[in-house]
């Protein structure tokens, strides 16, 4: 009797999924300076003068503005550091952060 041999088919699918992505968030207020805001953006988030002051000036016109993505833990850092900026000068700048739908 002739015997057949198979393989197995079963394949382990290859894990590309992609960590979720978090906000950091610019806040608006009414007293830290604009050149501060655009020298800790250009300083944390490595962003040219100009992306900077957009975004600077984006979140005094609206409130907030989203400043980039990170993944959670760099998304975190990032704004506790930039927060700890101008805490560090007396100012109430704050970043906040949120995960992208
Ligand atoms: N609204 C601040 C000012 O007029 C500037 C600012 C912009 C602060 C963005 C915080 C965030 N000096």
């Amino acid at each position: 009797m002739p015997e057949i041999t198979t393989k197995p088919r079963t394949q382990v699918k290859a894990q590309t999924e992609r960590p979720k992505l978090y906000k950091v968030i610019l806040i608006n207020d009414d007293f830290t300076p604009r050149e501060f805001v655009v020298t800790v953006l250009k300083g944390e988030f490595k962003l040219s003068e100009d992306q900077a002051h957009r975004i600077m000036i984006t979140a005094h016109r609206r409130g907030v503005c989203v400043v980039a993505v990170f993944t959670k833990d760099v998304a975190e850092t990032k704004a506790t550091r930039a927060t700890d900026a101008g805490k560090a000068k007396g100012y109430p700048l704050l970043f906040t952060t949120e995960p992208e739908e």
